[in-house]
């Protein structure tokens, strides 16, 4: 049989649905209610043993939310969630996201369209029935008109390329993978590769624990006290009251947070006035250091700079030994690489059972069944936790690997730099929408909001398409470039491109650069009312060829 008609053959014996959505984190369950309220039918495959998406893997000590958390990094879109779930901290941790998100689950009867441990295997497109098939591990075929990917954009984790690493003969973890029992460090001689966010975030508890903690650093870390506490009841209230300005506030906010931005320069003080400033927000903790102290932060180096010393100075009075506070210390521009909230980290240098193996004068050269090798010697291990990242923003959507238009593979299309329109779809895979996908604020916004209104476009655009019989819908040819162009012109403006971080793509070996954020924050979104007002501005959009599937079975 050709393949065109194979092709045909095996989606109509396919399960047949509306739409398949892949990941059931924030993204994925919020795009199944929103699906369901059109009276579409759907279904969420996810390879984790709950729903929770990234708060379903990353179960490593210390994980708690990094952005201003309690009722603002949770769903936003229904009133009477907000006033029902009652948030216990300011930066709630795990287990308190993962429990909130199950009772969304319930609340919202989201679980008999879930099948959770189950993984896509492959996903595509057939141009004559403009729908996708899916596959499973579990062998099953499923073919729906619309495909929605709400992978995560830090699910893909990056294991790195040490020579020897299989051969380490005690317990090695990913932070990314972390096992649902408990992992005991107690007695333990404990290393851990990696000082990003995991990584801080865990080396505290786990030097409280263990008998011995080495941390291996590549790239020294700014991070700022999280200041975690008990939610003060007053704010809950005042919340809620005010929850509908609230919401509104995060929204039109450059990070979807509640934070009401500064307009004076770091310039416009004087050192004594900046460094009390700094240090009434060092005390408070939290992100609004960097983000609402001063406007210029962020967009100019000079302003930069004196936050910068500011930390670094902080890092030279808790360091007790000048040698490892040096090390410590990082030398580029604060907040361009994720900005990390901790909880004792850098005090934690001052225990006797940790010790800093700096990578850049000392570097790993293998990793043996007893540790680690440096040039310097071995560091005999017991166990090893790999805090090395993930393949951020692209790397799950590439593991998916969907196959478009021609039977073109993701892989294929984005072997030079990724394209997409609007961060929502990409040029080839009709009918294919991202949820945090590249080129959206995603990570640098407040991710559950960003979910939920990338949603809700998903979720209108297919409404539209419906009522107007449209079959198909893609970017149209060209549109992709005006869009990179976009993102890198609104990047330009601040002082991310300049430093090598996972934004750019710099962290995982071989990959291309490309800054992978729209920092545009409302400006994104109103762009996406815009193009929807407009009919789908920018969009190709293709005639119904056939009767949807849910009119068919
Ligand atoms: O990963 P990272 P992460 N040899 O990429 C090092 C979010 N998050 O999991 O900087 C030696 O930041 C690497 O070194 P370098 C948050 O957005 C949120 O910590 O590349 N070292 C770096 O130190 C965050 O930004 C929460 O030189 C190697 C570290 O590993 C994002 O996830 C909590 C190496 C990786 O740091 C990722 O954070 C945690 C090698 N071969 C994370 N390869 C919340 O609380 C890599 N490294 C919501």
């Amino acid at each position: 049989m050709p393949e065109q008609s194979t092709q045909q053959a095996s989606a109509a014996r396919a399960r047949a649905l509306d739409a398949i959505i892949i990941g059931a984190g924030f993204g994925g369950m919020y795009a199944l209610h929103l699906l369901r309220g059109l009276g579409l039918s759907a279904r969420v495959y996810d390879d984790a043993t709950s729903v929770g998406g990234t708060w379903s893997w990353n179960r490593y000590p210390g994980a708690r939310v990094d952005f201003p958390g309690g009722p603002y990094y949770c769903y936003t879109f229904s009133e009477e969630l907000v006033r029902e779930w009652d948030w216990a901290e300011t930066q709630p941790d795990q287990p308190s996201v993962l429990a909130y998100l199950n009772y969304v689950a319930d609340k919202f009867d989201l679980r008999r369209d879930i099948e959770l441990q189950t993984r896509v295997t492959s996903a595509q497109y057939d141009e004559a029935t403009q729908r996708w098939t899916v596959e499973t591990n579990h062998g099953a075929r499923v073919s729906a008109q619309f495909l929605i990917c709400a992978v995560g954009t830090l699910s893909a984790a990056n294991r790195p390329n040490i020579p020897g690493l299989d051969s380490f003969a005690g317990e090695c973890y990913h932070t990314g993978h972390w096992p649902h029992e408990k992992v005991d460090f107690t007695g333990k001689r404990v290393g851990i590769i990696g000082t990003g966010s995991s990584g801080v975030q865990a080396i505290p508890i786990m030097a409280r624990e263990a008998a011995h903690l080495t941390v291996f650093q590549r790239t020294p870390q700014y991070t700022i006290p999280a200041g975690n506490r008990p939610l003060d009841p007053a704010v809950t209230r005042q919340t809620r009251d005010n929850w509908p300005q609230v919401r509104q506030q995060m929204i039109e906010s450059p990070f979807g947070a509640p934070f009401v931005p500064s307009t004076r320069s770091a310039l416009d003080d004087t050192p004594e006035q900046r460094k009390a400033l700094y240090e009434t927000h060092w005390q408070k903790g939290g992100l609004g250091i960097a983000f609402d102290s001063y406007h210029d932060i962020l967009f100019e180096q000079a302003a930069n700079h004196t936050l910068a010393d500011f930390v670094r100075s902080k890092i030279g009075q808790i360091v007790r030994d000048p040698t490892i506070a040096k090390k410590l210390m990082p030398d580029y521009l604060i907040g361009t690489k994720r900005q990390i909230l901790d909880s004792g980290y850098y005090e934690t240098f001052n225990r006797d059972n940790v010790n800093l193996v700096d990578l850049r004068d000392d570097p790993i050269q293998a990793i043996t069944p007893g540790g680690v090798r440096t040039r310097s010697g071995e560091h005999p291990l017991d166990m090893l936790v790999l805090a090395t990242g993930y393949d951020a923003i692209t790397g799950a959507l590439q593991n998916l690997n969907p196959r478009g238009r021609g039977g073109v593979t993701l892989k294929q299309q984005w072997a030079e730099r990724f394209n997409t329109y609007l961060g929502m779809a990409i040029p080839g895979f009709p009918n294919l929408f991202m949820i945090h996908g590249p080129e959206t604020p995603s990570v640098l916004f407040n991710m559950p909001l960003g979910a939920e209104l990338e949603g809700e476009w998903i979720r209108d655009c297919i409404r539209y398409l419906r009522e107007h019989r449209l079959g198909a819908i893609e970017p149209a040819p060209g549109v992709e470039t005006a869009w990179g162009e976009e993102v890198a012109e609104v990047a330009s403006h601040t002082l991310f491109p300049l430093t090598e971080s996972w934004y750019t793509g710099a962290n995982i070996p071989g990959k291309h650069r490309q800054f992978a954020v729209h920092m545009g924050g409302p400006r994104y979104f109103q762009k996406l009312s815009k193009v929807a007002g407009k009919g789908y501005e920018g969009f190709a959009l293709e005639p119904e060829l056939r009767a949807p599937a849910a009119a068919r079975s």
